[in-house]
């Protein structure tokens, strides 16, 4: 069934439901000396490249294999357009390695036909905090599928991972391979139903008219909750406090430093925005929330050639209602000329969602852990973590 797969140290089909395997490593770590030091064989025509992603070259390159082959819905209407800012955010957090960063060129014309990434993070599951790397951006060419470069890919990537004594990974994807720790499913809510409709990313509802789903949808024009701001530099050691705290409840959750939550909160224009709630009497920071910019080409409109989406990140709530915080953030977002907000339904968002006017979509998402098994699937509720 998966040739591949089978053969690697993750959860197999063929255990689920045995709890009697122990939870933790699959497999145990071997010296760096053992290690095998030469990259994998690449088909001849092919070679290694390590990305400087600093590059604005190297940058553009790896954006325009990424714009042109990377994912795309079950219909093939829209594919992911990570920007170039976003990469370089995604790519670069506190102590990255750039020989993560891997490309595959064409040896004759040295284009670049293949990508994947790795960052290091550190991942709690329940009481054990593990250093993983996380691994994200795989992408082969669309002229060269199917020919088991992926396989090849990553075992490069983890081949490089071992080299810094990391023997852990986490990673998502859209499709079910061995085996998920759960599955997790997108929810949209409109924000330019119109553009919406037009473009096919939703049809209008039984019985509904356009004016009726635009009054629907409409929200107003300012955020509700007295003290809601962006976040500043200066919140960081309070904000860290605050996601620290409240990501404690979760099986799987990362386990950010203040250096962590100035690289993935602080907002960056058209990359990531972070809001907070500063109460007005005490000046105590009590509520969080935070999304990022992922807009996606729109494959066959004649009108419009993206959609600007909004992703949900991280919040937290402690005095504002999760379903008040969210409102606001909703706000911010329509403000900021967004055409969609996402959201999984995992921590705590399942809140928020229907009362919110989020609708479920289709595509589903995976998250797995290379050698690491847990003894239950979880429940998305259970998950702390979003990935890029
Ligand atoms: C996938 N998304 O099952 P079996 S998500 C992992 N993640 O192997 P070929 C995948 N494996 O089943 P193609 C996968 N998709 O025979 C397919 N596979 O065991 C497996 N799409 O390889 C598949 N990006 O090269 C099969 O397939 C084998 O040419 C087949 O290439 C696949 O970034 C792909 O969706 C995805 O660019 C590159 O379709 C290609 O089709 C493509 O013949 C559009 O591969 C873009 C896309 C995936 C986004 C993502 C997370 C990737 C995680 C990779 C696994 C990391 C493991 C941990 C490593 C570090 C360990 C440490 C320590
Ligand atoms: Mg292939």
């Amino acid at each position: 069934r998966h040739k591949f797969w089978e053969t690697q140290p993750v959860g197999q089909f063929k255990d689920l439901g045995n709890s009697s395997l122990p939870e933790g490593p699959i497999e145990q770590p071997i010296p760096l000396s053992e290690v095998k030091q030469e990259p994998y064989n690449l088909p001849t025509p092919y070679e290694w490249i390590t990305c400087d992603i600093d590059s604005e070259e190297v940058c553009n390159e790896v954006y325009n294999l990424l714009t042109n082959n990377y994912v795309e819905d079950d219909e093939n209407m829209f594919r992911f357009n990570y920007s170039k800012e976003f990469l370089c955010w995604a790519l670069r957090p506190p102590g990255y390695f750039r020989s993560w960063h891997i490309g595959v060129r064409v040896k004759t014309s040295k284009k670049l036909v293949a990508f994947i990434t790795g960052i290091p993070a550190k991942i709690r599951v329940r009481d054990t905090v593990v250093l993983m790397a996380e691994v994200n951006f795989l992408c082969v060419h669309k002229k060269l599928r199917s020919k088991r470069l992926a396989p090849v890919m990553i075992k490069e990537v983890t081949r490089r991972i071992h080299l810094e004594n990391i023997w852990q990974a986490a990673y998502t994807a859209g499709v079910v391979l061995p085996t998920p720790i759960t599955t997790c499913q997108y929810w949209h809510r409109s924000l330019n139903p119109k553009k919406l409709i037009d473009v096919g990313f939703s049809r209008l509802g039984a019985r509904m008219t356009m004016s009726r789903t635009i009054k629907l949808y409409k929200l107003p024009d300012q955020t509700s909750t007295p003290g809601f701001r962006k976040m500043e530099r200066h919140d960081l050691p309070a904000v860290t406090r605050l996601l620290r705290n409240y990501l404690k409840q979760f099986v799987v959750a990362p386990d950010f430093d203040e250096n962590d939550v100035e690289h993935w909160m602080l907002p960056q224009e058209n990359v990531v925005d972070s809001y907070l709630v500063e109460s007005p009497d005490t000046h105590e920071i009590t509520d969080f929330c935070s999304f990022y910019t992922l807009p996606s080409s729109i494959l066959g409109s004649q009108n419009y050639t993206t959609l600007k989406a909004a992703y949900s990140y991280y919040s937290v709530s402690t005095k504002t209602p999760l379903l008040q915080l969210m409102n606001d953030a909703l706000v911010v977002a329509k403000k900021k000329d967004f055409d969609v907000f996402n959201a999984l339904d995992v921590m705590q968002n399942e809140i928020f969602l229907k009362e919110l006017k989020f609708g479920p979509g289709d595509g589903k998402l995976h998250y797995y852990l290379y050698n690491y098994r847990l003894k239950h699937v979880l429940r998305a509720s259970e998950l702390g973590l979003v990935l890029l």
